[in-house]
């Protein structure tokens, strides 16, 4: 089972993709999600001229050696665009290996070790009342865990929030990226900000009671200090999580944080390798880890920083906006059904177009969601609909403080 051809696919139905499609010379395919949110071009190019020709021939059930091939022989290691290269290749390698055997990937990866995959879907709101109808369209979805995300008084638009005035996001999701020549700026005031927050939570539980697995996205804006508080000011709401309460490439930052609150903390979707998380694990300064299969070199590698992770009773928290492909996606279920130490999934569905472009075998129900059973991932791109959608540039906004400094967004 070598590999014939390898073709990198940028597609935009409703959003920018990079997709690597393998083939081998006995006509099976496999299929990798290598998608950057506003730097797509890169990772593309990455893989044309860089990867694809280190490919061809290769035996494709050689999976580890390929992953560490692609990442020693670089030289340059670590970095988002060749991660998330070598997430594709890697992915689209396990999907193969498992078509081969007729299996669905998880049975690969030790079999299932839970019949469903607890996801949790993104409310918001630009106030209570808005975020309480976006509570109660997710509870209709089938969701039973929430991210609760608010605008906050004195700043014009937020993370998370949707409705933004042509995002183009669906009533109740959000889009971070715009499709735009440049990036849209933001404001940010964390006082307002630390101010707002916990009346927001308090509101919430007050309305939808004690039960309800909530959880809260800080997108990396506060300092450790600030951090510390808002943990300590959400304590009596028992959230399911705080999310990048700080930027923490500064791991040692969340010593200070922890030693505040007990709030549990899930850190490391912009991380791509088991190196950026060495503190936060061995120190257990975290309770998730937020790294995406597709920004963090593949299966193989999340598999390896997971079961690192699982030794500190770490759990997963694998991202999942709409940002990872299906393809991306199916490869995160496959992992969470067979990791013991499975959290919980992020999950904000695609839209139509996407699913025209994407072929899909996982399910969702009642708050669960499945792989499927297919042989392989499950996953398939329909090259003809993706060649109807070109990529189109699309940037992820930026914030400045009043004063025009730039901010973390
Ligand atoms: O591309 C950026 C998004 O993936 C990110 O803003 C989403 O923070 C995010 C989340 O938790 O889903
Ligand atoms: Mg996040």
């Amino acid at each position: 089972m070598n590999i014939d051809t390898a073709e990198v696919i940028v597609s935009s139905p409703d959003r920018n993709f990079v997709t690597l499609k393998l083939t081998t010379d006995d006509d099976l395919t496999g299929v990798g999600d290598g998608t950057l949110n506003g730097r797509e071009r890169a990772v593309a190019a990455y893989l044309e001229d860089h990867v694809v020709p280190l490919l061809l021939g290769r035996d494709a059930h050689a999976i580890e050696d390929t992953w560490q091939f692609l990442y020693r022989s670089a030289y340059w290691r670590r970095g988002p665009v060749t991660m998330a290269a070598i997430a594709a290749v890697d992915v689209a390698l396990w999907d193969l290996k498992a078509k081969a055997a007729g299996l669905p990937l998880y049975q690969l990866l030790g079999g299932a070790s839970r019949t469903g995959i607890m996801a949790y879907g993104h409310a918001s709101g630009r106030d209570i009342d808005e975020l309480f109808d976006s509570i109660r369209h997710q509870l209709e979805v089938g969701f039973r865990s929430i991210r609760v995300q608010t605008s906050v008084p004195g700043i014009d638009a937020v993370y998370g929030v949707a409705m933004r005035a042509g995002s183009g996001a669906e009533p109740h999701g959000y889009e971070p990226a715009q499709r735009a020549p440049l990036p849209a700026e933001e404001d940010w005031d964390s006082s307002a900000y630390l101010r707002h927050i916990p009346s927001v939570f308090e509101a919430v539980r007050a309305e939808f009671g004690p039960e309800l697995p909530l959880l809260h996205d800080a997108h990396h804006r506060l300092t450790p200090i600030q951090a510390a508080r808002l943990g300590k000011d959400l304590e009596p709401y028992d959230l399911f999580w705080l999310e990048d309460c700080t930027p923490a490439e500064n791991q040692e930052a969340l010593r200070l944080v922890r030693h505040h609150t007990t709030t549990p903390m899930a850190i490391g979707e912009v991380f791509n390798t088991v190196w950026d998380y060495q503190t936060l694990i061995r120190e257990q300064l975290i309770d998730y880890v937020r790294s995406a299969v597709t920004h963090t070199g593949g299966i193989t590698a999340t598999r390896k920083l997971l079961d690192y992770a699982a030794q500190y009773q770490i759990k997963s928290g694998i991202h999942g906006p709409t940002d990872i492909s299906p393809v991306g996606m199916a490869a995160a279920l496959h992992l969470d059904l067979a990791i013991h130490n499975f959290g919980i999934q992020e999950y904000m569905p695609h839209g139509a177009l996407t699913n025209e472009v994407f072929q899909q075998s996982f399910t969702f129900q009642d708050g669960y969601l499945h792989p499927g059973d297919h042989p392989g991932l499950g996953v398939d791109i329909d090259g003809d609909a993706a060649g109807h959608f070109p990529y189109q540039p699309a940037y992820l906004p930026f914030s400045r403080l009043k004063d025009g400094t730039v901010h973390d967004w």
